[in-house]
């Protein structure tokens, strides 16, 4: 629609009144609409926000709200630069959603004097985007991840149009710079579009940006390189943009549309070109030109508070009131502090509003998912330990019945940084594929136009995603080796504190939890050596509040449905589960794997002696513990039957907590039930043996609890060395139980002389054959050393 002159005119009163309200946010406690001289008693005790880059996010606001009006369009407004929360808040205010979600916030003078004066201020809101931010599923507080999250909320949100605000500093950081790749993934059928809008206000914090210094033409070549077409409007003349703008928009919005219905329904199949705006304004555009001498408009001055102290320095306010006033004030609000109707008509119909898109509340447009049946995806276990199969296979089949019953509803899916098949999970691909839309070759696999399993070689592109996908009502999985998911732990830390701040917002909604399975992990990387090992993300997750998080260490393959099954049906957490790939044995039955998994911790009694309280008790948390500690069990009753052992084994870690009181953790008569209140206890653990100190420090007598796990010691080598190398290994774990045993400790001096020469024969075959020794090769808990068969290979490893 072509622009008006009236409606120019109030795009560009919406604009100065948004800029009015984000500066005076900054500065004003008192006197909000300076009704009279500004002075010293009126300045908030501390100048706490940032001023650059809200002028750009306001006009962007004022437009994109024009565009909606002439269109309807189903519009989320996504701002990376987060920084800019009173912008975005001066807009929603005014659009009157801050009003509907708190309603002491309302259009009067009483309630612009609050929303001005408690910004910034202990109890009111925060300097960046929040969760209390309505119309909002991006913090952008660390900055980078505005435009994955972008992409994440329009998979599978084929009526979704996500503008998506992108700091040119923002630019700089690794994620952004793999996010313009997403086009590549993104089916213009099934998925919305994303409207990338490049904030190029030049500068970050105190320098230049690099997209802001290189000529336009390179920018324009870079962003065709990457396959968009680039519009730029620039200008440092209001009225001379917003008639650019609103042009450029209009250019945009036509482009995604015919893109959209070219694909939808003029069969077009040719990969499609998505417009990208840049949007080359000062910094601090409007603000104050010099202070103190210094230019401050348009240069990285202008980033936080231009005008530093008001309150001391009489220059200072006379060139904060001037600036204030330029706005004119009187004329964008009426004697109530209502804003005019020029300002607020802008503004489109109600519940089209970009604050009021429901997407940005996604938990209240959750469904839950059809989960399959576990019972015919467990396995059967003929007696413990005998089958030995890849858990992940199994896992794969689960999951490929979930893609197929949620075909429809189209709401859940995976990321994987390039490793589905590699972690055994490729039996997905007989339901889904991995949407690509560059040319695809007869020698590729599983790959089409179409499909919800999202791999792409960067952790960080497969966690914003997700995110943007379960943050606006979907499920997802996020599949990854594990020590390469510590590449987004700042992520994840990120996203805990957006979910932590959400439980506490009565109107926010909670969303399907993010789920982690992590596999290829520390201790199945004999072919990939040292950089591949590294447990830390359990350790990372434990900094998280203890009542959102949970660590699962499922011990073989129904265990790992059956946990699985949870998380998927959880809500508002971060699950993290932990399980191999390979061949490994198997232990229970798709029952007591539930029972199991349900407690969360418990005495394997077929493991353990019945014969009087134990001497000693092993435990294991994960698959390859569990195996070494049964295995050391196992030895232990031929060599030495009469010490008394238990067998607990714990999937779910954080039943040992006690760091809160129990918060996350089973209570003391449940502790004391697996593990006594002074027995010793030989702990196998799948990471860093401090967890577990960590988790058990306020238990009855916790120095009882000897934990042998991951000690960074790692190279290529042989799988059962891997073990042996960190001192987790099956004879490392009976001789510390023998140790650990006054009952039976001298006698079991030769026993010990075993272990010892044990690990000695072992050092020395594994050095002549390149293997492991048979008897370790063939052990089985059911069958006496040696007549077991060998494992099969599982074939390439990667
Ligand atoms: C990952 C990350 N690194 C550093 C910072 C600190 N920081 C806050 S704002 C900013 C500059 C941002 O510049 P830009 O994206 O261009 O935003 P704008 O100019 O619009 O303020 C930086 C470096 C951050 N927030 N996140
Ligand atoms: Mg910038």
């Amino acid at each position: 629609m072509n622009p008006t002159e009236e409606r120019l005119a109030a795009i560009d009163q919406n604009f100065r009144a948004a800029n009015y309200l984000g500066a005076a946010q900054l500065y004003l406690r008192h006197n909000a609409l300076l009704r009279r001289p500004l002075a010293p008693t009126d300045i908030k005790a501390r100048l706490l926000g940032h001023w650059g880059t809200q002028p750009g996010l306001n006009i962007l606001y004022a437009h994109l709200s024009r565009l909606v009006q002439d269109t309807d369009a189903d519009v989320l407004y996504v701002a990376g630069p987060g920084h800019g929360a009173p912008g975005l808040l001066a807009s929603l205010y005014l659009e009157g959603t801050l009003g509907a979600y708190y309603p002491d916030l309302g259009p009067d003078e009483a309630g612009l004097s609050r929303f001005v004066g408690e910004f910034s201020w202990p109890g009111g809101f925060p300097s960046h985007v929040t969760a209390l931010t309505p119309g909002s599923i991006h913090e952008g507080g660390e900055l980078g991840y505005s435009l994955a999250h972008s992409f994440g909320a329009v998979f599978d949100n084929p009526d979704l149009l996500v503008a998506c605000v992108i700091g040119d500093g923002e630019a700089e950081t690794g994620a952004l710079a793999a996010s313009w790749h997403t086009p590549k993934f993104l089916n213009p059928v099934t998925d919305g579009a994303v409207l990338p809008i490049l904030h190029l206000n030049g500068y970050k914090i105190s320098g230049p940006t690099v997209l802001g210094r290189i000529p336009p033409a390179e920018l324009a070549t870079l962003f065709q390189g990457l396959g968009y077409e680039s519009r730029e409007v620039a200008g440092d003349d209001p009225a001379t943009v917003h008639r650019a703008l609103w042009e450029t928009l209009d250019w945009a919005y036509d482009r995604v549309r015919s893109i959209q219905s070219g694909a939808r329904t003029g069969g077009d199949v040719s990969r499609p070109v998505w417009p990208v705006i840049v949007l080359r304004t000062p910094k601090g555009w409007t603000g104050p030109k010099i202070v103190d001498g210094k230019a401050v408009e348009g240069t990285f001055r202008s980033h936080q508070i231009p005008i530093e102290d008001p309150e001391t320095n009489p220059d200072h306010l006379r060139l904060l009131e001037e600036w204030l006033r330029s706005y004119r004030p009187q004329e964008l609000f009426d004697e109530h502090g209502a804003a005019r109707p020029g300002v607020t008509s802008v503004y489109p119909a109600e519940e089209h509003r970009l604050g009021r898109n429901p997407r940005a509340n996604g938990g209240r447009l959750l469904k839950p998912l059809p989960l399959p049946e576990l019972g015919a995806f467990g396995i059967d276990v003929p007696d413990h330990g005998s089958l030995r199969t890849e858990s992940t296979s199994v896992l794969g089949r689960y999951l490929a019945e979930l893609f197929r019953a949620s075909a429809r509803e189209r709401n859940f899916r995976m990321v994987c940084p390039d490793e589905t098949s590699s972690n055994r999970l490729q039996a997905v691909f007989q339901a889904t594929s991995r949407p690509f839309e560059l040319p695809i070759l007869p020698t590729d696999d599983f790959l089409a136009r179409e499909g919800r399993v999202m791999e792409v070689l960067s952790e960080h592109l497969c966690e914003g995603w997700l995110e943007g996908y379960l943050l606006t009502g979907r499920h997802g999985l996020f599949a990854c080796y594990e020590a390469f998911i510590a590449i987004i732990d700042s992520m994840m830390a990120q996203y805990a504190k957006w979910t932590k701040m959400a439980r506490e917002i009565a109107w926010r909604e909670p969303v399907a939890s993010l789920n982690y399975l992590l596999t290829s992990h520390v201790w199945e990387q004999d072919h990939n050596g040292y950089s591949h090992q590294g447990p830390t993300f359990i350790n990372l997750l434990l900094t998280r509040k203890p009542d959102m998080v949970r660590i699962y260490l499922p011990p073989d393959a129904n265990c790992l449905l059956a946990i699985t099954d949870e998380c998927l049906r959880s809500r508002g957490q971060i699950n993290l589960v932990v399980a191999s790939k390979k061949p490994m044995p198997q232990w229970l039955s798709m029952a007591d794997a539930v029972a199991h998994c349900q407690r969360g911790a418990s005495i394997w009694e077929w493991a353990s002696s019945s014969d009087g309280p134990p001497d000693v008790i092993l435990a294991a948390s994960g698959d390859v513990p569990t195996r070494e500690a049964l295995a050391a069990i196992w030895w232990l009753r031929r060599e030495l039957p009469e010490l008394r052992v238990r067998f607990v084994n714990v999937v779910d870690l954080l039943t040992l907590d006690s760091r809160h009181n129990q918060a996350s953790g089973m209570d003391e008569r449940a502790f004391a039930e697996l593990f006594t209140e002074d027995t010793d206890v030989v702990f196998a653990f799948h990471g860093y043996p401090g967890v577990i100190h960590d988790l058990t420090y306020r238990r009855p007598n916790p120095e009882r609890f000897h934990v042998r796990g991951y000690i960074e010691q790692g190279t290529t080598t042989t799988p059962f060395d891997m073990t042996v190398l960190n001192q987790m290994s099956r004879f490392h774990l009976a001789r510390e139980a023998i140790v650990r045993s006054a009952r039976v400790f001298s006698r079991g001096a030769e026993a010990r002389r075993k272990l010892d020469r044990a690990l000695v024969e072992h050092h020395d075959y594994i050095r002549k054959h390149g293997r492991d020794m048979p008897e370790i090769l063939d052990w089985n808990w059911t069958t006496t050393a040696g007549t077991a068969a060998r494992p099969a290979h599982s074939g390439a490893l990667d």
